[in-house]
């Protein structure tokens, strides 16, 4: 593959410093960007190189979905929203219903993925139902294999989830990378999370932490919903000491802490200091199970990034990213023109450094994976915001340096009518 350039109105550079370039351009080979500028000079200094202008459009790196559920896909209404305890309950009758033809459903969220400009995702997988199609889509995956076993007994759950993440390191290839979550603290014995860790290397590992008073009511021994929950699906409690020894497994690790919204600064400073943590924020699932939105000035207050996903129609309406950030801009309780870097660079530089990639910005050395949208406004800030508030679709999609085939427009109609 020689070298290409790609060019648009406005390039979207999602640097620390959120940079926006007038008629901008990137010049990359081999999957890898080399230089960023104006597209004319990159033009003229590299005649050689295969170039194209996006007249009306966008260009930016591709989005980073950071924590989604595709086994749940074909889940619409057989979850109850509205409170974390009704939803969990929902979970534990009408799981095994609701994954039922989760492959068909699945397929179709991985090319909802890609129509919004996707082009990483970090797939939480808790039965490995979801791990064939996505080696086969487009996508770049992490594929975090999830630990659930909360008995004492951990030999049982210990060989099936070394079963389940064998397979998936038998697939490892450049764009598929095994990882591990621990689904949460309410869901794994400590013994057995630590068995896991130890016994099998993770770049970056995955947890869904605090999302519920409950959660934190049942890490601090003071009861409530969870001191039934056991006994009443015929299941052992596991028990942690304090929120503080739940993050102690994760010592030296990359770690996504999702939801997070009942953390306190103790122990977002805790999980700093011992681990090298991203907070992902996913806030329709968080209004429509907890009805709690994180406080974004939490994590930054301790000095750490937060990065926005969809998580799973398990507990959202769907997973279209596009309409995940534009809520994330009419939720959050920050100046809209403040927030809109922040959640720009939570779906791009943020994300895809939480989940180890080097992608998400148009910077030399970075990976050339791109989303193209359609563009009418000037290229700057409000230009944004206006692209933002209406963005429906990519209009074309790179991932590592190559053209994803999208369908036409008519089967993404036909496609957005079925979500
Ligand atoms: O992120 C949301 C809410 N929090 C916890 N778990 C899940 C979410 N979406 C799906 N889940 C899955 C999880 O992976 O629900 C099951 C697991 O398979 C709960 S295990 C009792
Ligand atoms: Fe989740």
């Amino acid at each position: 593959m020689g070298l290409k350039i790609l060019g648009a109105k406005c390039a979207l550079v999602c640097n620390p410093n959120f940079d926006i370039l007038s008629n901008g351009g990137v010049l990359f080979k081999e999957g890898e960007i080399l230089e960023v500028g104006d597209y004319a000079k990159l033009c003229d200094k590299h005649p050689k190189a295969k170039a194209r202008f996006y007249k009306n459009a966008l260009l930016m790196p591709a989005l980073v979905n950071p924590h989604i559920h595709f086994e749940f896909a074909g889940q619409k209404q057989s979850f109850a929203y509205g409170s974390f305890e009704s939803w969990l309950d929902s979970v534990m009758s009408e799981r095994s219903q609701v994954l039922k033809r989760a492959q068909a459903h699945g397929q179709r969220a991985i090319q909802e993925q890609l129509l919004q400009g996707v082009a990483s995702v970090g797939a939480i997988s808790s039965y490995g139902l979801d791990r064939n199609i996505l080696q086969e889509s487009p996508l770049r995956v992490i594929f975090f294999d999830e630990l659930i076993g909360a008995s004492a007994d951990i030999a049982p759950a210990f060989e099936a989830f070394s079963a389940r993440h064998a397979l998936s390191q038998a697939g490892k290839s450049p764009k598929f990378t095994p990882a591990i979550a621990i689904h949460a603290p309410y869901s794994v014995h400590k013994d057995l999370a630590k068995k896991v860790l130890d016994t099998h290397k993770s770049s970056v590992v995955s947890v869904h932490f605090l999302e519920s008073q409950a959660e934190l009511d049942f890490l601090k021994g003071r009861g409530g919903y969870f001191a039934n929950f056991y006994a009443k699906h015929g299941l052992t409690a596991p028990h942690y000491a304090s929120p503080l020894e739940f993050l102690d497994l994760f010592k030296g690790q990359n770690l996504l802490l999702v939801h997070a919204m009942f953390a306190t600064k103790a122990h977002l400073e805790h999980a700093k200091n011992i681990a090298n943590p991203t907070i992902i924020t996913c806030p329709r699932s968080n209004r429509l199970l907890s009805g709690a939105l994180l406080n974004l000035k939490h994590p930054s207050a301790v000095g750490l990034k937060t990065a926005l996903a969809t998580d799973g129609k398990s507990s959202n309406n769907n997973t279209l990213f596009l309409e995940e950030l534009r809520t994330a801009l009419f939720a959050f309780n920050t100046p809209l023109l403040e927030v809109l870097p922040k959640i720009l660079l939570g779906a791009t530089l943020h994300a895809s450094q939480a989940l180890g990639l080097k992608g998400g910005s148009l910077q030399a050395g970075f990976l050339a994976d791109f989303a193209v949208f359609n563009f009418n406004a000037k290229a700057d800030l409000q230009g944004v915001l206006h692209w933002l508030l209406h963005a429906h679709r990519v209009l074309d999609l790179y991932i590592q340096g190559d053209l994803v085939a999208l369908g036409s427009k008519r089967a993404f109609k036909a496609m957005s009518a079925k979500l």
